[in-house]
């Protein structure tokens, strides 16, 4: 399969995460992305190549003009204020002063434009979602060339960002792009697995009241994990998108065999959907030694992850999410691929 990835995504390397009530090393970094490389290469899973720059447009489609002007200027604004820190919010429009207004001064607006306080905006933080994007239209694009599967080996990762918010390491939503591109050249009926250990609020709300895109996703309970607000059992969509919403929100200790279960519900409502392209949110924070989350899945059963995705018998482009046992994040989604691979 092509593989997408650009050296370049180290130009997203904020010093700090707001975690437990310390600054800590972003759990999200870099040398995420040398184990992935070196993983797909050792298991020879294809050609790696370049991203290309698409127009803004696909992204605007997604994402509001004023979200994606604040993301651009963030960090200049913060600047400009004396900051000393990286950029992060301190205050929110909360349930009890639920204002629409946008701030002006940037430690209210960026607190308008939060969704979370872990993640940290600096320098390049905004070229490099921007170029994530790319990384997911230049593979989405290989789909709609007719190759029947590409993974998209980006960062920053995109699921937790919503039509204006960002957080939970997210800037640009890179699989809803990535469905909404597939909407534009041809393809009718998406169905969106969303795989990481975390509930993908961004692409639930950006897609709840539509028809066009199924989303399903499998996750720590909100009521244990992050998001902790979004990502329930009985939000099934709305409007046009009744139905076309699947959450299956799991407890603490998970093993494969009952996530395996929640997968195999998905497929088969996928199936009924009718639907004609498959996007993976691909996170592989369900890893059973993964620092932040709570799930018990092991580096052979990644095996036959793929292998129930391949089991749709539908093109499939692949998008990375998150995944924080950095050492082990290369195998377990070369097992992933490596089982799709095998299967389709
Ligand atoms: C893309 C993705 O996987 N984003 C995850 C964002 C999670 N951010 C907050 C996690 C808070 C977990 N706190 C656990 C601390 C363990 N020492
Ligand atoms: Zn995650």
């Amino acid at each position: 399969m092509k593989i997408v990835f650009s050296p370049d995504h180290v130009n997203h390397n904020t010093k700090t995460e707001l975690s437990g009530g310390q600054l800590v090393t972003p759990y999200e970094c870099a040398s995420r992305m040398d184990y992935v490389s070196q993983a797909l290469q050792q298991y020879q899973l294809g050609d790696v190549v370049a991203p290309r720059a698409f127009p803004r447009s696909h992204v605007e489609k997604i994402h509001s003009h004023d979200y994606l002007e604040f993301l651009d200027n963030c960090w200049q604004q913060w600047q400009a204020a004396g900051m000393q820190g990286e950029a992060m919010p301190s205050v929110w429009p909360s349930r009890s002063m639920p204002s629409t207004h946008i701030p002006k001064n940037i430690d209210g607006k960026i607190g308008y434009y939060a969704l979370a306080a872990e993640t940290a905006i600096s320098a390049n933080t905004a070229q490099s979602a921007w170029l994530a994007a790319d990384i997911a239209l230049t593979a989405t694009d290989y789909i709609v060339q007719g190759e029947a599967c590409a993974f998209a080996q980006a960062r920053p990762p995109g699921h937790h960002a919503s039509k204006d918010q960002y957080g939970g390491y997210c800037f640009i939503n890179n699989a809803a792009v990535a469905a909404q591109y597939l909407l534009d050249n041809g393809y009718q009926k998406v169905a969106l697995m969303d795989v990481d250990f975390h509930h993908g609020n961004g692409t639930q709300a950006i897609f709840y009241d539509r028809d066009d895109v199924f989303f399903s996703s499998i996750h720590g309970d909100p009521f244990d994990a992050f998001p902790h607000f979004l990502g329930h059992a009985e939000e099934i969509g709305e409007g046009e998108g009744i139905g076309y919403n699947l959450n299956h929100p799991l407890p603490p200790g998970t093993p494969y065999s009952t996530w395996a279960t929640k997968l195999d519900e998905s497929l088969v409502a996928f199936r009924s959907y009718g639907a004609d392209v498959l996007v993976v949110s691909l996170g592989l924070d369900t890893f059973e030694h993964d620092p932040i989350s709570f799930f018990k899945i092991k580096t052979e059963e990644y095996l036959q992850m793929g292998q129930q995705l391949a089991s749709l018998g539908l093109p499939t482009v692949f998008i990375m999410e998150g995944g924080y046992a950095v050492e082990d994040i290369g195998y377990n989604t070369a097992n992933v691929l490596k089982g799709f691979l095998q299967q389709a």
